[in-house]
């Protein structure tokens, strides 16, 4: 009995992997890490990626580096926004925020706050779209 029950609970999972992996939004689902990086370069400031796609409903967590030399921030939490409360990432440091997108698709802008750092090109774009019914 043990071993079918195990069985049954692989083939579970590897019916989860493919129908994610039919749906084309590999790269995010539930629980999942989402990773950012942060820094400036040829007197430009930058986040990679510069777009995100995000499961309405799904919980991710965004892990994001700063591999600059300069602070830099993570929020998305004006009026009408995300609502990703302001992180602030020293250089060389890595942080991680908990998101859950809202059921309805949206789309958010995500930036540096610091003066001057979102002209500079510190703006992603967070884009919240249908999740793909579970037949
Ligand atoms: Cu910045």
């Amino acid at each position: 009995m043990r071993t079918v029950a195990v069985t049954l609970v692989v083939a579970m999972a590897l019916g989860a992997a493919l129908a994610s992996a039919a749906c084309g939004l590999t790269a995010v689902g539930e629980g999942q890490e989402i990773h950012v990086r942060a820094g400036e370069r040829d007197g430009e400031m930058y986040f990679e990626p510069k777009r995100i796609v995000v499961p309405t409903g799904a919980t991710v967590t965004f892990v994001i580096e700063n591999e600059g030399k300069q602070d830099h921030e993570f929020e998305s939490v004006e009026e009408g926004e995300a609502g990703i409360e302001e992180i602030l990432i020293p250089p060389g440091r890595t942080r991680r925020v908990v998101w859950t997108a809202p059921s309805t698709p949206a789309v958010y802008p995500v930036y540096c706050d610091l003066p001057g750092h979102r002209e500079a090109g510190m703006e992603l774009t967070l884009e919240v779209v249908a999740a793909t019914p579970t037949p």
